[in-house]
């Protein structure tokens, strides 16, 4: 066993040396960055069609929708049922003309069945996991039973990362979801493989106890590099339940099967925060819970908290019986006659709908700021969630807070954990921060009560702070972007803040479009300079900006952009806003 010791000594050193130690992941596409919606399972065809079509009506952004299990032939992975989908093809396109994105599941078992081609290759050529007496490990998952290919073998992940070509080149799915990788086998207590059984382990041959914590991992290594071979101007989104450490360079990851309950709403923060500061960001929970349905209250909330993680996707199991083989079809669709499961947004009454509503508007404002993030995730490896006590380690209080937490280098929040909240006392670390939604200052160092109404999230943005917004639309691709809003808050002294901007898509910011800009912010008394330095060519689509100036602590006289005096404007809120035609500014200058 090898020791690792990382002296930070600061706490985010720590993790973003681990990180870069274990390995970081590829930037994803901006979509995937976006709302997905999930259930176990939405079929037929038409009913996939209707859900994208109410996202649109009820003018909710969304840019993903997920097949479960259902979508194949009786699981037989890399199939599918052609009653309930007669047409993928036809499916998936009209899906992405309408701006969604399809994510299809992949499972490990494959079918023992001698008239299903996958598994004759497999069986033929070896692939699948052996027992010490070279028999073929079978087991049930859903097919009664399964083999299981042994991912830890470079060969087999050759051959199952080639596999995706049809899903991937043919059927245009844009992302795969990985299940069941742990390798999770019904009807047996340990609920996994024995330990005796046999693995590859890249040509040293091991037993199943040592590898299976990486047994995941390397499937999730084996699809992502088939899906890159498949389309190699895409970034893949791949996402999988079981991982192992390093395994955040493969796949995103989802905290497993909760249930609607507050004690999971905490858990979905809690864990993700680890997960974060553990080299994983890119994370998040079953919004709403997996299992049973939340009331309309605990669904908002937990909306909430997920705007700020990275891995923003509603999940639920719907009618089906957790963990249990398989359910007929008909009977799912007689519970769902009987009661109903729905966990969509806008299933929770009017009001609410409104508030998740705006809650899902708000993640899409907040795009540019979380891309950033991602983007110093992979160069650094630094955590896109963080507790209190990354931000000062030397401040005893902060180290005690649980529910607060940063979201990337400027934003604090402070989730709503428990029902029937209308206010929370929030410790601030050092600094002063300002409410985002009224632009009120808190200063730090000290506890403040804040409002806290179920139609809002309370976060605060660190003073000094240049915080990007992008306009709201209802995927990320559904128009160029016209302008760009930064929202400058005022500080004392200097502050850096970044943005990073790319295609989003593709890997042309690899050879320099990209554009990277370095925001300092110099507050004085009677004074606010604001410099802007860039770097790399990627071409923007827009040519405004709107700048909004927040806690000015003096009345301004004059604005200067580049040397040239400019007319601010003064809001409603009392603070400024100004309009720059040139994107490129370089220094803007208020006294
Ligand atoms: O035994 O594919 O965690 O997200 O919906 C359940 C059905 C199998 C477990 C996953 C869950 C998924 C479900 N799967």
């Amino acid at each position: 066993m090898n020791y690792y010791f990382i002296n930070g000594p600061a706490l985010t050193e720590v993790t973003e040396r681990y990180t870069r130690l274990t390995g970081t992941p590829e930037m994803p596409p901006l979509w995937a960055l976006g709302y997905h919606q999930c259930r176990w399972s939405y079929y037929p065809d038409s009913r996939v069609r209707e859900l994208a079509a109410a996202f649109r009506e009820k003018q909710i952004p969304c840019d993903a929708l997920y097949l479960d299990i259902d979508y194949m032939d009786d699981y037989r992975v890399f199939t599918w049922d052609e009653e309930l989908f007669p047409d993928p093809e036809g499916l998936i396109r009209d899906l992405k003309e309408q701006g969604f994105e399809t994510i299809v599941m992949i499972n490990p078992g494959v079918k023992v069945d001698n008239d299903y081609e996958l598994y004759r290759q497999g069986r033929d050529k070896g692939y699948f996991c052996t027992r010490p007496d070279g028999e073929m490990v079978i087991a049930p998952v859903w097919p009664p039973e399964c083999a299981f290919p042994d991912f830890t073998n470079p060969e087999v992940r050759a051959w199952w990362g080639g596999l995706y070509e049809d899903l991937m080149a043919r059927k245009k799915v844009s992302g795969i979801w990985n299940d069941m990788n742990e390798p999770a086998v019904f009807e047996v207590e340990s609920k996994t493989f024995p330990n005796h059984v046999r693995h590859d382990f890249d040509g040293h041959p091991c037993s199943h106890k040592k590898a299976h914590n990486i047994y995941g991992m390397q499937m999730a290594r084996a699809s992502l590099e088939g899906m890159k071979k498949q389309n190699p101007d895409k970034r893949p989104f791949l996402l999988t339940r079981a991982n192992f450490a390093g395994g955040q360079r493969y796949a995103a990851l989802w905290t497993g099967d909760n249930i609607a309950t507050w004690d999971h709403l905490r858990l979905a923060s809690e864990q993700s925060i680890r997960l974060s500061i553990s080299g994983y960001s890119f994370v998040g929970s079953d919004v709403g819970g997996f299992v049973e349905k939340p009331s309309a209250e605990l669904f908002t909330r937990w909306l909430q908290l997920a705007i700020f993680h990275p891995l923003f996707r509603n999940h639920t199991m719907g009618y089906n019986v957790d963990g249990a083989a398989a359910v007929k079809k008909e009977e799912v669709e007689l519970r769902r006659a009987q009661s109903d499961t729905d966990q969509e947004p806008w299933v929770f009454g009017d009001d609410h709908t409104a508030i998740n509503r705006s809650m899902i508007e708000l993640r899409y404002r907040l795009l540019h700021y979380l891309y950033t993030a991602f983007y110093h995730y992979v160069q650094q490896g630094t955590p896109i969630l963080r507790p209190l006590s990354y931000y000062d380690q030397s401040d005893e209080q902060a180290l005690s807070q649980k529910g607060p937490f940063l979201f990337g280098d400027d934003i604090l929040v402070a989730p709503v954990l428990e029902p029937g909240t209308t206010a929370l006392e929030v410790y601030f670390p050092e600094g002063g921060w300002y409410d985002f939604r009224t632009g009120e200052r808190y200063e730090g160092r000290q506890t403040h009560q804040v409002e806290a109404p179920l139609e809002a999230i309370p976060f605060f943005v660190r003073a000094g702070a240049v915080l990007p917004l992008r306009e709201v639309m209802q995927h990320t691709q559904e128009r160029a972007l016209q302008q760009l809003e930064l929202n400058v808050y005022y500080g004392e002294g200097e502050t850096t803040s970044r943005l990073y901007e790319d295609a989003g898509e593709g890997y042309d910011y690899e050879s320099g479009a990209y554009r990277l800009t370095t925001f300092r912010q110099q507050g004085q008394s009677d004074r606010l300079s604001l410099s802007a330095e860039r770097e790399g060519d990627y071409e923007l689509a827009y040519a405004e900006v709107e700048v909004t100036i927040l806690g000015l602590p003096f009345e301004p006289s004059a604005v200067h952009v580049d040397g040239r005096r400019v007319p601010l404007e003064k809001t409603a809120d009392g603070d400024y806003t100004l309009y720059l035609s040139d994107p490129d500014f370089k220094e803007v200058d208020i006294k």
